[in-house]
């Protein structure tokens, strides 16, 4: 599977693109997934670990020496010339949704890696260094919050994320003691803002723009501002048999109608606003048992925070309007709140000189998914580069990239890497 790239390091003739795909895709299978015959890979697995210890050894095959950090991030780091040198930060995600896509995290750290292993190569050494990071936990799939890996390099984690539990009831504190980190020191995990010069994250759009328009690639200009809520609609469980309809309290008709509310305010709403009900448990969870509660996920997220915030406070009425009038009860939990995240201008525009030297359009495009980025966007200044995906499709198994999608991408990550050198020694 793995591409011998033995000749010279002249990007445009090596396999990278080839062989930074083909790493997804053995990452896609067992031991780098939970799951046979599906991509499931959640933080803190034995899937997570294996993906670890494989990225270990490619980022020593490229040329850096290699660190987990007190919250399972794996860190690759390749000197610049000066041992101290502040460092450009190149990473994505490692972990997955579940039955999830190949690309969507793992292509941003091989494009990193191939792109190091081409300057060390070469025998370069930069004004700076460049690390390459995989974040173990962007997707929040197996815990309540996400994002927990790269908030803790932010510095920005709070404590209260390390209690947060599983559906097996284990914390994330336990979790990472048992796989090797250290909850206890998580504040090691944050770097100064001294020493850290940018991030620059690769990711597949995991959107239809850049394919509709027949381009490659696409310089991101800000990431869409996102809440996580639970909500719970608490009625009364009974017999399925003997409990007439009109003396039910039931909250399964009425999560239904929280449901369709929520379709219908972001429908109606501006800012590129968006709803998603993703997780639902009815409980007890019996076929003959009227649930005494229904609990679901809300997913709700706008270009800008205001909008998100204007519907959260919307669907919020609504839902506890909906259980009064049923005579139920309605608890909706703010779970995780990410603010609209910018990325930087300059190196914006250092993509596109990048795209240029290309010949390739500089499409710039907002991201509705969320990213680390936003999180190390509280660090450093930070930039992403979109690659197209096929047919728009991510958080799924039919997602898709080309190789030769991604070898443009490690050559304009070069070309970005050639002008912020030529930056910063101006
Ligand atoms: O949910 C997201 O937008 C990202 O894929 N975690
Ligand atoms: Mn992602
Ligand atoms: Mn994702």
């Amino acid at each position: 599977m793995e591409a011998d790239v033995t000749e010279g390091f002249d990007i445009a003739a090596q396999p990278w693109g080839a062989r930074a795909k083909a790493r997804c895709d053995l990452l896609g299978l067992p031991p780098y997934s939970e799951v046979e015959g599906q991509l499931t890979r959640r933080f803190l697995t034995p899937a997570h670990a294996a993906a670890l210890d494989a990225l270990t050894r490619w980022m020593a095959e490229a040329g850096m020496s290699v660190r987990r950090d007190a919250a399972a991030n794996l860190i690759g780091r390749y000197e610049g010339e000066t041992p101290d040198a502040k460092a450009l930060i190149i990473g994505s995600h490692i972990d997955s949704v579940r039955n999830g896509g190949r690309y969507d995290g793992p292509l941003g750290i091989m494009l990193g890696i191939d792109v190091v292993e081409a300057l060390h190569r070469a025998g370069r050494r930069l004004p700076f260094a460049i690390e390459v990071v995989a974040f173990g936990d962007e997707e929040g799939s197996r815990f309540p919050a996400s994002m927990s890996c790269s908030r803790a390099i932010a510095g920005t984690l709070d404590a209260m994320a390390l209690e947060m539990k599983d559906a097996e009831g284990v914390s994330v504190a336990e979790a990472l003691t048992a796989f090797g980190g250290d909850p206890d020191d998580i504040a090691s995990a944050a770097r100064d803002p001294r020493d850290v010069l940018a991030f620059l994250e690769a990711h597949i759009e995991q959107g239809p723009v850049l394919e509709a328009e027949g381009l490659a690639l696409g310089v991101v200009t800000a990431i869409a501002a996102q809440k996580r809520l639970m909500v719970k609609i608490i009625g009364t469980a009974g017999h399925a048999g003997t409990t007439p309809m009109n003396l039910r309290k039931d909250p399964g008709p009425a999560a239904a109608e929280c449901i369709l509310a929520l379709e219908r305010i972001c429908r109606a709403g501006t800012d590129g606003l968006v709803g998603t009900v993703g997780r639902m448990t009815a409980l007890p969870g019996a076929f003959n048992v009227i649930p005494g509660a229904i609990e679901f996920s809300m997913d709700i997220r706008a270009e800008t925070s205001a909008a998100r915030d204007e519907a959260v406070i919307t669907i919020s009425a609504e839902i506890h309007a909906i259980a009064a009038k049923r005579g139920l009860r309605a608890e909706v939990h703010l779970m995780q709140a990410l603010a609209e995240s910018p990325c930087d201008p300059s190196l914006m525009g250092l993509l596109e000189e990048a795209l240029a030297d290309l010949s390739h359009p500089a499409r710039r495009l907002p991201s509705g998914a969320g990213h680390d980025a936003m999180v190390m966007a509280d660090l450093c200044p930070v930039a992403m580069l979109f690659i197209r995906c096929e047919g728009g499709v991510s958080h799924n198994p039919a997602e898709a990239v080309t190789e030769a999608d991604c070898a443009l991408a490690a050559q304009a990550m070069l070309h970005f890497i050639d002008k912020l050198e030529r930056r910063e020694r101006a």
